[in-house]
């Protein structure tokens, strides 16, 4: 038996094929290569890359579906299936609209794949794979399952390996679709289970993938302390909470930790209120305060600074109490604190968060609410109504975010911290390689349209 699993890409430019050059390994089917009986024959296409050989003999095609990839990875599904190939779909989307994911594929996987992937797998050999597998998340590669790596060989990924700590998120901010996929729960692997898996690969620079990797302090504590003598160098995604544990801050670094990715999402409190953006509220300060000027965020930046670590700030653009000025003033606070990355994305309404609901009741969804599917839906574009600018503004005003951050003059600016990015050579080789690269692949992305096909609709 063969099965063939897929990474489906976003989309295209619009006069020739889309190559991601930021492109990651997709963890996800090296997990579930892992979980797959050895006398398996497994096979990884990434459509970032690669043209897909349908005509290639498999017996199943395993594809992972996010949302910007669905539209994408329904063409990919039409296409094995009008030869007879079945096709599963899994992954985020799949968890969070199965309807939907139903009508374009064989199978749909629900959930996180460790407790039923094997059945899927006999189910397929028999000839009698169900419509809808049903999973509960949990804690990732249960039973020291191994990514299969030797599948990422030769595909061009960036020298860094991805793993996971754990997963999920103890938080319930309103646009979030972890929140909902793993039910506002954090599961976390045992430790000795990671440094085996560290241990079996070469790479001493390692990006923790995990939705909020110091999502549960004490965890991360007794992680990081066995983690302390491998030696390694990492990046995850954590809240900034973080700041309030200098223990936690410090073993960080010791550890090896060379930034996370932050959601500030907002500067205005009240935005934060109403996205019930919990691990920001303290740092956040009061309203009056924040009008006459006050960045609650200073402390927190310094400590995060104080430790070396170069952040990649992460903001969402187009709550309810955003203007186009306070959105000038949350570039100018970027610039201020001369962060490693930022990412200005615009809000997003994810179906199954309490934000999709909360504006499809206002009536102020796009695209007939169904902005992932829109055959004219371009990449980083609004997808609904903001209350103090139109959709186009918000989107101008992003890109502008975006346009501004990458300019060679901002890159030369934000360079001169000798805290973080010239603390150390390896820092500043991180800083100088990383920033053009993210700077290209913004550019390129901006106003992509979703999927390949451009026929008849
Ligand atoms: C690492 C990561 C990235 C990396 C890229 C990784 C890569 N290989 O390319 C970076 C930082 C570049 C990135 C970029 C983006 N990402 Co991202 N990313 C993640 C993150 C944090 C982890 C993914 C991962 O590897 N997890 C580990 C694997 C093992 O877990 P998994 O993918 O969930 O798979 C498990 C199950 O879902 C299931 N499963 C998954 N696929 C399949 C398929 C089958 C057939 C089956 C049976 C089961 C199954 O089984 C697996 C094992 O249990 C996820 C959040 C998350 N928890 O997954 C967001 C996430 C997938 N990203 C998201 C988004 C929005 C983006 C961006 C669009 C952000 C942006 N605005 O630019 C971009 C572009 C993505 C793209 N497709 O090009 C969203 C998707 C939302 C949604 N509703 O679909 C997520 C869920 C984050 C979020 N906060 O909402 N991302
Ligand atoms: S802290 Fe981050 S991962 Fe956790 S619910 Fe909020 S946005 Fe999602």
């Amino acid at each position: 038996m063969k099965i063939t699993f897929v990474k489906p890409n976003i989309g295209r430019l619009e006069h020739s094929l889309y190559v991601d050059e930021g492109r990651m390994e997709p963890l996800q089917l090296g997990v579930l290569a892992g979980l797959t009986p050895p006398d398996v024959e497994c096979a990884l296409v990434d459509d970032r890359i690669e043209a897909i050989p349908y005509d290639e003999p498999t017996d199943l095609v395993a594809i992972t579906v996010e949302i910007y990839t669905a539209r994408r990875a329904y063409e990919i599904a039409a296409e094995y299936r009008a030869r007879g190939v079945p096709v599963i779909l899994g992954g985020f989307h799949p968890t969070l609209l199965p309807e939907e994911c139903l009508q374009h594929a064989d199978a749909i996987f629900v959930g996180d794949a460790e407790s039923l992937w094997r059945q899927v797998v006999e189910d397929a050999r028999g000839g009698k794979l169900r419509r809808r597998y049903d999973a509960p998340p949990g804690v990732p590669q249960s039973g020291g399952v191994q990514p299969r790596r030797d599948l990422f060989e030769g595909k061009g990924y960036l020298p860094v390996t991805l793993m996971q700590f754990g997963r999920g998120c103890r938080f319930s901010c309103d646009f979030c679709a972890i929140s909902v996929f793993f039910q506002r729960t954090n599961f976390v692997r045992p430790t000795r289970e990671i440094l085996a898996e560290i241990e079996s690969q070469n790479r001493r620079f390692i990006f923790f993938v995990d939705d909020n990797f110091l999502s549960n302090h004490a965890a991360a504590k007794a992680f990081l302390r066995e983690l302390i003598p491998m030696r390694i160098r990492w990046v995850s995604q954590a809240s900034i909470d973080m700041t309030s544990d200098l223990e936690l801050m410090s073993l960080l670094a010791e550890s090896g930790c060379m930034g996370n990715v932050i959601g500030f999402e907002s500067l205005d409190p009240r935005n934060l209120q109403q996205m019930k953006k919990a691990p920001n509220f303290l740092r956040a300060g009061h309203p009056k305060l924040l009008r006459a000027g006050w960045d609650a965020y200073e402390k927190p930046v310094q400590i995060l600074r104080d430790h070396h670590l170069q952040t990649w700030a992460a903001f969402t653009l187009g709550h309810d109490h955003d203007t186009l000025e306070s959105i000038r003033e949350t570039s100018d606070f970027a610039m201020r604190h001369r962060f490693c990355f930022a990412a200005y994305n615009i809000l997003m309404p994810y179906p199954g968060t309490p934000l999709y609901e909360r504006l499809r009741a206002e009536g102020r969804l796009l695209w007939d609410g169904r902005w992932w599917l829109h055959p004219e839906y371009r990449f980083n574009h609004a997808a609904f109504v903001p209350k103090h600018m139109s959709p186009d503004q918000l989107t101008q005003a992003c890109w502008e975010c975006r346009r501004r951050w990458n300019t060679l003059g901002s890159i030369f600016w934000r360079i001169w911290d000798f805290k973080t990015h010239l603390s150390s050579p390896l820092r500043l080789a991180a800083y100088l390689q990383y920033n053009p690269l993210y700077a290209r692949e913004s550019k390129r992305k901006q106003g992509m349209l979703l999927g390949l096909f451009r026929g008849k609709e």
